[in-house]
């Protein structure tokens, strides 16, 4: 608890300060919360003043909630602590949401500050009156709270930070009024350490180590927090000593990958691909994740992935330390001191000629630098990303955890950030980029060490494989020009430029190669607009939904060259 006897204290830079704002700047402070990804208004207006007075924290203007919710999402994944956003009421929290959830989905911890009105004003339904929690509750179900007195402001902060960053993360909510902010008696309140997460059981452990002994089809389903060093190392010694498969969830929050790390295979996006990489799997065992099911519902498809003879074991939820339940599955089976194997060092050939999709991966994959940081939010244009950078040196990845597209440039701001000594890649798509542009902005403003990829092919091209899919009657030209994006065609480099950013548009992979090599031997932010063509086109996609509806019926050797060819 905080104590609430002295109105006066003395911040770090001596001022002496006593208002709601400036106590909640030193507890956030305080408790390691050093970055706030700022849009404010006019309720705001008192922490944004206390910012002057706290040194320790640094604040980063976003011009879009959405920017600066997906940049505290890109920076706790990095910086594996959360930041704090700063947003304006209902409305401002409403825009950051999409990121939020993406956020939430990931596990991801998140502390929103959303300024109200005076308490006393509420009654008066003011123009920018609306039920804040209600849009919070959404993003953040564990923790909403409207903090009622300066006194109380500072616990109520405190309880955010301990909800936002346990056990999985999570995003927590406090709605600051502008009274409450404003008014004197404001104390600092220190929050207490994160209590180490709990180990999976001895029981659950036998059980699954059994499992395995008993000689059937095993796999780690590997999510979340076990997609770290630590824990792959472990899991790759289950490999080395029982023979069981590594898969990946379908969208890591953060995957650590490349040359010196275990390999694991990723879940396709695709269900009727999942389904194959999953046929003749007797045992799966979850690390920090969910059971598989389809992205989406299709008519007379199943939503979940795993087959009907599958038995599902979770070796450790979310709320568990999933290195040291590994561990402690390795010891029951006696593979403690197996030897994992490792991703060998290999790089793909520069790319040449007329540019593609796959191109733009390769060269990502030939140039890249040692401990980048890679955003893949490239939708159909990074379908060979994966493959292309498997053996180039190590480096993390980030996907988009939640479905809701405009994510990667928001995530490459806090990336940057968390890690400024790094180098960036996001890989967006053309569609996708233009729903958070302005992180560019933000990315010129703080001189952030960022390349952004956009694959410039004219179109939501996934969609068009979707309305094939979902079995739509008849496809029109007023349902397919909804899914394009010529007329007029978007020009990323020349909307890098108006923000800022350095920009160039490529149209071969020998300007690509060369674009790639400047943007990484100079640091500060570039982008680089690819004119590609669709991954998915012509023959390939009329034939696609029809492969993947034949798949269920093919003998599984076949359906495996086939998901090979379509999601390597
Ligand atoms: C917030 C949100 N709005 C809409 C969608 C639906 N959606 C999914 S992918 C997509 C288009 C992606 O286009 P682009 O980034 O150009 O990638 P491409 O399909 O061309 O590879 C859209 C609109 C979504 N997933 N999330
Ligand atoms: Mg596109």
């Amino acid at each position: 608890m905080c104590s609430t006897g002295s109105t006066i204290w003395i911040s770090s830079r001596g001022i002496r300060v006593k208002n709601g704002a400036q106590a909640l700047m030193k507890t956030l402070v305080d408790a390691g919360i050093d970055v706030c990804f700022s849009n404010p208004g006019t309720s705001e207006m008192h922490f944004v003043a206390a910012l002057d007075g706290e040194p320790g924290m640094k604040a980063v203007l976003a011009l879009f909630e959405g920017v600066a919710t997906g940049a505290a999402d890109g920076y706790a994944r990095m910086a594996d602590k959360p930041a704090a956003t700063l947003l304006h009421l209902g409305c401002g929290l409403g825009n950051g949401l999409a990121n939020l959830h993406n956020a939430r989905k990931g596990k991801v911890p998140v502390v929103n500050i959303v300024g109200d009105h005076a308490t006393y004003h509420v009654q008066y339904d003011a123009q920018l009156q609306s039920d804040i929690e209600t849009v919070a509750r959404n993003v953040s179900p564990g923790f909403v709270r409207t903090s009622r007195s300066t006194a109380a402001l500072c616990q109520d902060a405190a309880d955010a930070i301990v909800a936002a960053r346990g056990f999985p993360g999570s995003v927590a909510t406090l709605i600051l009024p502008a009274d409450v902010s404003w008014g004197e008696g404001g104390v600092p309140c220190a929050v207490p350490p994160q209590a180490p997460a709990p180990v999976a059981d001895d029981a659950v452990v036998e059980a699954i180590a059994a499992a395995i002994r008993s000689g059937g089809k095993t796999a780690l389903l590997l999510g979340g927090r076990s997609l770290r060093e630590p824990s792959l190392l472990v899991a790759a010694k289950l490999v080395a000593h029982s023979g069981v498969k590594l898969f990946a969830e379908t969208f890591p929050t953060r995957i650590e990958r490349g040359a010196g790390l275990p390999t694991v295979e990723r879940i396709a996006y695709f269900a009727e691909l999942a389904g194959v990489q999953l046929a003749d799997v007797e045992h799966l065992i979850l690390v920090d994740c969910k059971a598989p099911v389809s992205f989406f519902a299709y008519p007379g498809k199943k939503s979940v992935i795993t087959p009907d003879t599958c038995t599902v074991h979770t070796l450790a939820t979310p709320e568990q330390d999933t290195t040291a339940s590994l561990d402690k599955l390795a010891q029951a089976l006696g593979a403690a001191s197996a030897i994992p194997s490792l991703q060998a060092g290999q790089r793909p050939g520069r790319p040449r000629g007329r540019l593609t999709a796959e191109k733009v991966c390769k060269a990502v994959g030939h140039l890249l630098p040692e401990n980048a940081i890679i955003i893949d939010e490239a939708i159909t244009s990074g379908l060979m990303l994966n493959v292309m950078t498997t053996g180039s040196p190590r480096h993390d990845m980030i996907s988009l955890t939640g479905g809701a597209i405009g994510q990667g440039l928001p995530n490459a701001v806090g990336a940057a950030i968390a890690c400024p000594d790094r180098q960036v890649l996001a890989l967006i798509g053309d569609g996708t980029a233009m729903y958070t542009i302005q992180a560019l902005w933000t990315m010129a403003r703080e001189q952030l060490n960022v390349t952004s990829i956009i694959f410039n092919n004219a179109s939501y091209s996934v969609l068009n494989i979707e309305l094939e899919r979902v079995g739509a009657a008849r496809i029109g030209e007023k349902a397919k020009s909804q899914l394009d994006l010529h007329g007029p065609v978007l020009n990323f480099a020349q909307l890098a430029q108006g923000m800022g950013v350095h920009g160039v548009r490529v149209s071969s992979a020998e300007e690509l190669n060369k674009a790639l090599e400047y943007a990484l031997a100079n640091r500060g932010p570039h982008l680089i607009e690819a004119m590609v063509p669709e991954s998915l086109n012509g023959v390939k996609r009329k034939i696609l939904p029809w492969v993947l509806r034949s798949l269920p019926g093919l003998p599984l050797s076949v359906t495996r060259v086939l998901k090979k060819k379509i999601a390597p």
